[in-house]
């Protein structure tokens, strides 16, 4: 046996012990990060093929390299399946990730210095929403529109007041902590009003437009991002749609403006996914993620537990824990040491800063993901609640932690057969 015949567990114990005790972690913990799911097997083992030798620079039928015939198979399946799926009048497939799609969208129209109009971070926006460390923040001026202090809902009047005053040339919706469904055909609106391009980045929500739970923003903007590894299902990356007028522009952007070889064993995973998606289970799927997340957030709120908006129309909930005397950093780490993981979050007009802010980001979609339903959701909100009350209580979140142990083997995580410790 040469080197490279080597399993992964004979050529590189350390790596392989990791992800051994990282397949542990994800099979006995409960995994309430609301960008994070568990993809299907299919998308894991397509995800882990031979695809990742392949140089593919360009598109298929016009590759720089040789040997692409089957690549090209693997790229136009995602393409037309991605179309199909939502009805897009063109697709890229070949972003990395979420931030390369958002600004491929950006610079196939955009000039530096043009405004745009966004959510603000601190409300639910996100870093490549003009965040001002983030390339968009330095490449463009921006303009922040928010949610309303009394319901922590976007306030369109704001959104049309601003895009009538700021004149930008582009409106961005879509958000990462934004617990309600957003109107795409108000945002068209006003952005024709305005006179301005309107995208929408759909990443957190695209597998519940996919199920047919939310509605689409695809015939409303005339770009559309989405990562793909969220509600959606699939591998970590991203995609950008558009209208046929931004075709060309957008194939350029991406390649070979912004990226050399496409990942081209994450674009067959990336296929699998929009196969998945095409299915009707993923309906059934989308509407339990909702209704799991109802769930939850009913039972943390008669549990004393305030959420920003009051509620949810999605797959996430924000949870201003400063209502039950905790700040978000406690109440992660506290809840960590249980196994439920979550992720510290702003809370819209937060007065405490980003890396000890009053709240906590809850997703529904991993959970939804193991077979989890309804009456699930309500153990896993009463676990929730215990160690949030007692964070302190060492003893009584280990047992928590036992609990959710013994309570998870009834839910495997696709792709991981029996967790063995590393
Ligand atoms: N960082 C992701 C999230 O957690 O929402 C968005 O890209």
């Amino acid at each position: 046996m040469t080197a490279t015949d080597q399993s992964l567990q004979q050529a590189d114990r350390e790596v392989f012990d990791a992800v051994r005790r990282e397949e542990r972690r994800q099979s006995e913990g409960l995994e309430l990060i609301a960008s994070e799911n568990y993809t299907s097997a299919a998308v894991l083992e397509a995800a882990g093929t031979v695809l990742t030798n392949k140089y593919a620079e360009g598109y298929p039928g016009r590759r720089y390299y040789g040997g692409c015939e089957f690549v090209d198979e693997v790229e136009n399946l995602a393409r037309e399946r991605l179309k199909q799926l939502f009805g897009a009048e063109h697709v890229n497939v070949q972003p990395h990730a979420g931030s390369q799609a958002n600004m491929a969208a950006y610079m196939s129209v955009l000039q530096p210095g043009d405004t745009i109009l966004t959510m603000d971070l601190a409300h639910g926006g996100h870093l490549t929403h003009g965040m001002s460390l983030n390339f968009s923040g330095k490449l463009y001026r921006v303009v922040h529109y928010g949610v309303r202090a009394d319901d922590h809902r976007i306030d369109f009047d704001q959104v049309a007041r601003l895009a009538k005053e700021q004149r930008p040339k582009m409106i961005v919706a879509g958000a990462s902590a934004y617990p309600r469904e957003i109107d795409h055909a108000k945002f068209a609106e006003i952005a024709k009003e305005a006179g301005a391009l309107l995208m929408v980045d759909m990443a957190h929500y695209s597998g519940l437009v996919a199920g047919g739970v939310h509605n689409s923003p695809v015939p409303h903007a005339d770009f559309v991002t989405t990562t793909t590894h969220k509600t959606l299902r699939g591998p970590r990356s991203g995609v950008v749609m558009c209208r046929e007028a931004f075709a060309k522009d957008v194939d350029k952007t991406v390649f070979p403006g912004l990226q050399g070889g496409p990942l081209m064993h994450i674009i067959a995973a990336k296929a699998v996914c929009f196969g998945e998606a095409l299915r009707p289970s993923f309906k059934d799927y989308a509407r339990q993620v909702v209704a799991n997340a109802q769930t939850l957030a009913e039972t943390l709120t008669a549990g004393g537990v305030k959420l920003a908006s009051g509620g949810t129309d999605n797959h996430l909930m924000l949870c201003d824990v400063t209502s039950i005397g905790l700040t978000g950093k406690i109440a992660e780490q506290a809840l960590d040491r249980a196994g439920i993981t979550v992720n510290k979050n702003m809370i819209p007009y937060d007065a405490r800063k980003p890396l000890d802010p009053s709240g906590i980001r809850i997703g529904s979609a991993a959970l939804t993901t193991r077979g989890m339903r309804e009456s699930d959701m309500q153990r896993v909100a009463a676990w929730i609640l215990s160690v949030l009350k007692s964070p302190d209580d060492a003893a009584g979140i280990d047992r928590v932690r036992g609990e959710i142990a013994e309570f998870t083997k009834s839910f495997p995580v696709p792709g991981i057969d029996e967790p063995t410790a590393g």
